[in-house]
């Protein structure tokens, strides 16, 4: 009865360990961020880089999202190009990725899925 509590236990700190090791590499480590995309919108719409980080987009779907430069507004595609930021023109076939950068000005833009209507990020440079 101890033992096996004691062996439960191990198995549930181990468990914890790999939790947080998984989260902590799936965060913002060695300037690699990641954002998923469902099957019409990105699951986070605002993400914050450090100077010269990469962003890695990571579509979880079975479908085509074409990411570029601009935003929806009111369900109208509002395509732009902003200053310090690289154009950015990517199809990500479904159950693929891409990765955009390095980010290397500070500032805040404008990404969007030319498919999919207020699929938006807010990329934020800092
Ligand atoms: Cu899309």
């Amino acid at each position: 009865m101890g033992r096996t509590f004691i062996l439960r236990s191990s198995i549930a700190a181990l468990l914890i360990l790999l939790l947080a090791a998984c989260t902590f590499q799936s965060g913002s480590t060695q300037g690699v961020t990641a954002v998923h995309m469902s099957d019409s919108d990105f699951t986070q719409h605002t993400v914050t880089l450090n100077k010269g980080d990469m962003l890695v987009l990571i579509n979880d779907a079975p479908v085509i999202h074409i990411i570029a430069n601009g935003s929806w507004v009111n369900n109208i595609p509002q395509p732009a190009q902003e200053n310090g930021l690289p154009e950015v023109h990517v199809t990500i076939a479904g159950n693929d990725s891409a990765t955009l950068g390095p980010f290397n000005t500070a500032g805040t833009f404008h990404l969007y899925c030319t498919v999919h209507p207020a699929m938006n990020l807010l990329v934020i440079v800092i």
